[in-house]
């Protein structure tokens, strides 16, 4: 972790007033910790204060904070930040603290916190804290219940944290364009008994999405669906970290979705439960049992279970979503045999490749060129080959033999013989289907336009 010292010595440390912190006051601010890297930071167990078990931010880190006469201080600086999407392409972002999203903001039921918010955006922001029970006048609306934090100004946010549950940071000024560049974080308020609510593995990430034309690194601003990048706290696959537990170990997800549509989320393995929503804790009665848990916009979702050994992929059951950058203006080719006019195009377009005759898959394993900048469509690599898939995709890796506390992508999955799907190899007397299906005057022929760019 890298640390750009702003740390100044409190030197005459005064009462701050609730507004834009004055120059005698930011001598007082607690130092602002930035990263310049997408790979996960462990937290430290909490230095002070009261205990808890800190989050695992997938690709992410917690911020650190300074206790000031029993106050956690925090400092959040909003700025242009360069993220790394996945290896082979970078995003220019604004975010916080370095990154896109921001660091986590981590602290206990009970806590009165106090975070303070550089301004070093090219315009006027603000931070909403989403989900948490506040003043009105804390809850970060620009024009609403607060003036917008000018370029270059800073200011405070103080409360007492009420409950304990999963929350979200954003700003409320100019929502559009900044939620669009990443500008976002998790906010976590653990319980007040340690006890409560306990897991071994506590992991969390928000659901978030750009669109970034291939070979340029800005998203465009004014996309409102068709988005080409789905991503997991500005990653994606293969370039989101593995979920890993050992065997038997209680295992938290928590998801929050600042995307503009609902993404359901889907576990293969173990079942889970829901036990908290936005608005905190299920009661242990009242929590039911999913394999796919559908999280709408704006929403959060905390889900448990119980870790089963192997290789289990996590993802959003929106197909489109396990792909990066493709087009949508693309004619369906299934069934259709193009081969004497590709030929034909090949002949004066040296690279034209004829997609999808047979389905996409061979899109796993093409090499075609693509600018720079820009990740395969559908990629990632498997102990078995291709995996086919991009964006919002990960992996549960769990393992028997894992110490407390180890996150070390632990590789491949040994599956015990006999356990593993292949290939049916005794002699086959007859082929299962004589002939393929053949259309006739009866069979319905329409070609449906293809493109759907006025959206
Ligand atoms: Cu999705």
């Amino acid at each position: 972790m890298s640390n750009r010292r702003t740390f100044f010595k409190a030197a005459g440390a005064t009462l701050l007033g609730a507004a834009a912190v004055s120059r005698a006051g930011a001598a007082t601010l607690p130092e602002a910790v930035i990263q310049n890297s997408a790979a996960m930071q462990l937290p430290p167990p909490p230095p002070n204060g009261r205990p808890y078990q800190p989050l695992i931010t997938v690709n992410g880190w917690s911020l650190p904070w300074r206790m000031k006469d029993n106050v956690k201080e925090f400092h959040l600086v909003a700025e242009p930040v360069v993220r790394e999407i996945a290896p082979g392409m970078k995003a220019n972002l604004w975010g916080y603290n370095g990154q896109s999203p921001g660091p986590t903001i981590e602290a206990v039921e009970g806590d009165r916190i106090r975070i303070f918010v550089t301004n070093k955006l090219p315009e006027v922001t603000s931070v909403h804290w989403h989900g948490v029970l506040l003043p009105s006048g804390m809850d970060g609306v620009t024009g609403l219940t607060q003036p917008p934090i000018a370029v270059g100004k800073t200011f405070m946010y103080e409360f007492v944290l009420q409950r304990s549950g999963t929350f979200m940071y954003h700003p409320h000024a100019d929502e559009m364009v900044q939620m669009a560049m990443g500008m976002m974080g998790l906010f976590i308020v653990h319980p007040k008994d340690p006890k409560q609510f306990k897991v071994d593995r506590d992991f969390g990430f928000i659901l978030n999405a750009y669109d970034i034309e291939p070979g340029s690194a800005t998203p465009r601003v004014n996309t409102m669906l068709d988005f080409n990048l789905w991503t997991w706290n500005s990653r994606a696959f293969p370039g989101i970290d593995p979920f890993v537990a050992r065997t038997g170990e209680r295992v938290r997800i928590r998801v929050g979705n600042l995307t503009m549509t609902n993404h359901p989320i889907h576990m293969h393995g173990p079942h889970f439960e829901v036990t908290g929503t936005d608005g905190g804790w299920v009661p242990k009665t009242a929590r039911w049992p999913e394999v796919t848990t559908d999280i709408a916009v704006g929403q959060m979702r905390a889900f448990e279970f119980d870790a089963l050994a192997g290789d289990w992929a996590i993802h959003c059951h929106k197909s489109h979503h396990t792909m990066n950058a493709m087009g949508h203006a693309v004619p369906t080719m299934i069934g259709v045999d193009h081969r004497d006019v590709a030929k034909k195009i090949t002949g004066l377009i040296p690279d034209y490749m004829v997609m999808g005759e047979r389905g996409m898959h061979d899109m796993a394993e093409m090499e075609m060129p693509i600018p720079d900048n820009t990740l395969p469509m559908m990629t990632g690599t498997g102990p078995f080959g291709p995996v086919g898939m991009g964006g919002m995709f990960s992996v549960v890796k769990v393992r028997d033999n894992l110490a407390p506390g180890d996150y070390k992508d632990p590789g491949w999955y040994q599956h015990p013989a006999g356990t593993v799907a292949s290939e049916y190899t005794a002699e086959v007397s007859e082929a299962p289907r004589a002939t393929a299906p053949v259309a006739d005057a009866n069979t319905l022929q329409v070609r449906k336009p293809n493109g759907h760019s006025g959206h």
